[in-house]
């Protein structure tokens, strides 16, 4: 797998995100963002439970909603080659005819899916599998999908390090993985790989005596569904903590032409909005908020 700096040059990262599906980026948070999120998110992932099925693994935490559990994804979320990838590969513009004129519409991105995984030792491999399969389209197409994966423990092959297939976006839908040809992500703590959606890639077995951490999060397309509901996942109040950017990622924005408007109005303003057109949200329709 190819490795770029941090600071590396966005035209060439692309190039190779669209021929290999994947790369790793060196150093893609700094040491302090690093500690930061584990301050955050490490308490809440010690209290989670193991799954309890095999695909999402039986000795693996999952810790989700990180948008409302941290104010520190910021940096991750808008780091300027996994952002400016996803926007280059899925904001291509579309064209329509409305009436006699011929307009081209650009697709919004959103936040899609959040999770850390932790992966301790005893845990089996995850089965191959495409994250795009959530949006049931054929393959080879166009990208839906631009993910993420931070290594916030080191990844080496032994500890589960995820295993991808690069290239194998490519594919048609008849064609299927083998463990074979997937080769383990081996990084840095503070590095990240990011892959395409349509690439075919799992977790790794842990072999070792310590677990593997890492945060994922997913860009989709504006105009999917968001894996994650977001909307419920992070409170309004939590919303309000992240910079514009990272609400209008969360959802609070519009997919050209009109997807997910409040009122016929950008939804963004509604979040500031002290009534919604329900009403006010006083404290009988607030729901009570979780403990935790
Ligand atoms: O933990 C990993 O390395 C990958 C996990 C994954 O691909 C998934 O849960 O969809
Ligand atoms: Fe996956």
């Amino acid at each position: 797998m190819i490795r770029f700096r941090p600071d590396a040059d966005l035209d060439g990262f692309v190039e190779v995100l669209e021929r290999d599906g994947a790369a790793v980026v060196e150093d893609f948070v700094t040491p302090d963002v690093l500690a930061g999120l584990w301050a955050d998110l490490g308490p809440g992932l010690e209290a989670t439970a193991y799954g309890d099925d095999w695909y999402n693994g039986t000795r693996t935490r999952r810790l989700s909603s990180l948008f409302a559990r941290t104010r520190r994804l910021t940096p991750v979320v808008l780091q300027p080659l996994y952002l400016g990838a996803a926007r280059a590969v899925m904001q291509r513009p579309v064209p329509v005819w409305v009436g006699r004129s011929r307009v081209e519409l650009t697709p919004s991105i959103q936040i899609s899916g959040t999770q850390v995984i932790q992966i301790h030792p005893g845990q089996g491999r995850q089965p191959l599998h495409r994250d795009d399969a959530l949006h049931l389209r054929r393959h080879p197409g166009p990208t839906s999908r631009v993910q993420l994966m931070l290594a916030m423990s080191e990844f080496t092959a032994e500890n589960g390090g995820t295993q991808v297939i690069t290239g194998s976006h490519h594919w048609d839908d008849e064609r299927a993985p083998l463990p074979s040809e997937a080769v383990p992500t081996e990084m840095a703590a503070g590095s990240a790989l990011v892959w395409l959606g349509g690439v075919y890639h799992g977790g790794g077995r842990n072999d070792s005596a310590a677990p593997r951490t890492g945060l994922t999060i997913a860009l989709d397309l504006g105009n999917l569904r968001q894996e994650e509901n977001q909307y419920l996942a992070v409170p309004r109040e939590a919303v309000l903590d992240h910079p514009e950017e990272v609400r209008r990622l969360l959802g609070y924005d519009r997919c050209p032409p009109g997807l997910g408007w409040l009122e016929m109005a950008d939804p963004y303003d509604a979040l500031h909005a002290d009534t919604l057109p329900g009403g006010p949200l006083d404290d009988d329709r607030r729901p009570a908020r979780r403990a935790s």
